[in-house]
């Protein structure tokens, strides 16, 4: 009988792990939108799987620009100095020299590391739609970068090209450009009909596009040889990765194309300053970070945010772009911040090599172009940057009007956004993704704006009763003080003492600070917000630094009271 029932209990174990299998096959789909679900025959692609959709036509060694060398100079004719004259101002590179270079030109031998010549790629890489936007770019450079990839990206991993127009007003990319394309089979022209921006015209792309991953190019790149296997790879590995190639100069008055040099691999990565502009510094050392191969991936900060690849799910997962940015610029801080503060990665591929014309300076011309950007970095600011953001409206004068003024718009789906994907703070991302930022602190001193007075420190005693409001003339102790990140209030110049409120009493005064070093976090007495009507509020005690007499106390916060409305001079 005992048999019976184990036998019985036996079964019945049996039965529900088989019923928890099937459930677990049935919803493992739904809940992993990303990666899809690979299927990967064993073994390395070979060299044949991985032929283009195009062969490049035999190549003229003596030709202009051939294996990627400068445009030579000529003996030139004034019609030929007036076209080139002109082409600069349009598009603010040569033009002249690269209607000149072959659409096809090849850019000679493979000089990246050796592991990356020699990286094999396991057969179950995801195919990829490759996104060009472009408005008003010259016919060659579109066409190379066209060509570019149809002669470098293995066929059978390249779904398609999708070129989409941000309603250009050049004749070349209308009616002529439909035409060529459709000789070129696997090339679409999408359009835009209103002029509105890289952002859009990225977003159009991005929901025709039938590939696996997306992969953007600007309209003026060339690709050098092997540039996707590796980016796909990297994403199939880790699909929350938003994938960059290492991207090399096409000179803007040669169209010399940088190829990388062999035995040199100190390796950019991107950056930002305060004024929220884009940077490029050096990695840290290999091994500091962890990178034991020539390809493995470096982790970026920032991205330049034209030339990258992800998985087209975890596009639309991490929210796409802020279809409300204008015309050019910001969308790449904008993204960059956002992958990584709600749990992706941003990495630069070094064994993907991609060339980009930098022109001298945006060639375009939209109406209020100074204000556009700014607006867009201000949306930026106002969804990703928390209390950080007031080191950039310190910085951009415009853009604090912008702020102040709610010239902005709407961002309440892009924090809708963040809270669904519970991202973490601007801190951490500082903290743990760039920690060699360099944040300003605030320094100056605490003048009082309803009276002529400044917190003035005796620095004899440096005490509570020493703590008092004077002239602002810095004649009889210290009115020198530092707001830091961590938004204490701190005495300076020895940096040591810290303002402080005492729970439940009136009083404040200096005490040693309590935070050292790394920490996170200021003692809950030494926090200090400065608030839009220019408090001093203590979050803990919801008190606000008030002046009474010579006196310095903490009170109840009054928005409109002026002895409570300090100014950092
Ligand atoms: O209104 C516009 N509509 C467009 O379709 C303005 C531009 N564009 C197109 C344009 O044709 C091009 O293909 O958008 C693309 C980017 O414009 P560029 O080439 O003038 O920009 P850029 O190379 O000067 O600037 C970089 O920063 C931009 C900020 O919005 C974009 O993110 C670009 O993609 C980005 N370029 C790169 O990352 C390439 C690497 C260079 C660097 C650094
Ligand atoms: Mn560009």
């Amino acid at each position: 009988m005992c048999k019976g029932i184990c036998r019985r209990t036996y079964r019945g174990i049996v039965v529900t792990l088989c019923l928890l299998f099937s459930l677990y096959v049935i919803l493992y789909p739904y809940n992993n939108t990303f990666p899809p679900a690979v299927n990967c025959p064993r073994g390395f692609y070979v060299k044949a799987e991985l032929r283009p959709h195009l062969q490049r036509p035999p190549q003229d060694r003596a030709g202009q620009g051939a294996g990627g060398s400068a445009f030579a100079l000529q003996p030139m004719s004034p019609e030929g100095q007036k076209e080139k004259t002109q082409g600069f101002a349009k598009s603010r590179f040569n033009q002249f020299a690269s209607d000149r270079i072959s659409l096809h030109r090849d850019l000679g031998e493979d000089t990246r590391h050796p592991d990356c010549v020699e990286q094999k790629f396991w057969r179950c890489l995801p195919n990829t739609s490759v996104i060009i936007v472009f408005h008003n770019e010259p016919w060659s450079t579109l066409l190379r970068t066209v060509y570019s990839v149809l002669h470098t990206a293995p066929a059978a991993l390249l779904t398609e090209i999708l070129l989409v127009d941000d309603a250009s007003t050049d004749d070349h990319l209308k009616k002529p450009l439909d035409e060529y394309v459709k000789q070129l089979k696997i090339v679409r022209v999408l359009r835009q009909s209103k002029r509105k921006g890289l952002v859009t015209a990225r977003l159009v792309g991005a929901k025709a596009a039938q590939g696996e991953v997306l992969t953007f190019l600007d309209s003026h790149c060339e690709c050098f040889t092997g540039w996707l296997e590796p980016l796909l790879a990297r994403i199939a590995e880790e699909p929350t990765s938003v994938v960059s190639p290492r991207i090399v100069k096409i000179d803007k008055d040669s169209l010399k194309f940088h190829k990388p040099l062999p035995g040199l691999h100190n390796y950019s990565r991107g950056t930002f300053d305060w004024k929220l502009t884009f940077g490029w510094d050096h990695s840290p050392p290999n091994e500091k970070i962890g990178r034991k191969t020539e390809t493995d991936p470096i982790r970026t900060p920032t991205f330049a945010g034209g030339l990258f690849s992800v998985y087209k799910s975890y596009f639309e997962h991490i929210g796409t772009y802020d279809d409300q940015m204008e015309f050019w610029g910001a969308e790449n801080l904008e993204m960059s911040f956002r992958v990584w503060q709600c749990g992706g990665q941003l990495e630069i591929i070094p064994c993907s090599v991609v060339g980009h014309i930098f022109g001298s300076q945006s060639p375009y011309n939209f109406p209020n172009s100074s204000f556009v950007i700014t607006r867009n970095l201000v949306r930026l600011a106002e969804v990703w940057l928390d209390e950080y953001k007031w080191f950039f409206y310190r910085m951009d004068r415009a853009a604090a009007f912008i702020f102040k003024n709610n010239l902005f718009g709407d961002v309440t789906e892009r924090h809708k956004l963040r809270k669904r994907l519970k991202c973490k703070s601007f801190f951490w991302y500082l903290k743990n993704i760039y920690p060699e930022v360099h944040v300003p602190d605030v320094y100056g001193k605490l003048e009082n704006a309803g009276q002529d007075c400044c917190l003035n420190v005796d620095d004899r005693k440096q005490q509570q009763q020493s703590l008092q409001m004077l002239k602002c003339d810095n004649t009889c102790g210290i009115q020198y003080f530092q707001y830091t990140v961590r938004h204490e209030v701190r005495l300076n110049p020895d940096n040591q003492w810290c303002l402080h409120e005492h729970p439940g009493k009136f009083l404040v005064s200096f005490e040693p600070c309590g935070l050292e070093g790394q920490e996170t976090a200021a003692t809950p007495e030494q926090v200090w917000l400065f608030t839009e009507t220019n408090h001093l509020k203590n979050p803990s005690s919801g008190k606000c630094l008030t002046v009474a007499g010579r006196m310095v106390i903490m009170s109840e916060c009054m928005p409109t009271r002026l002895s409570q409305s300090w100014i950092f001079l």
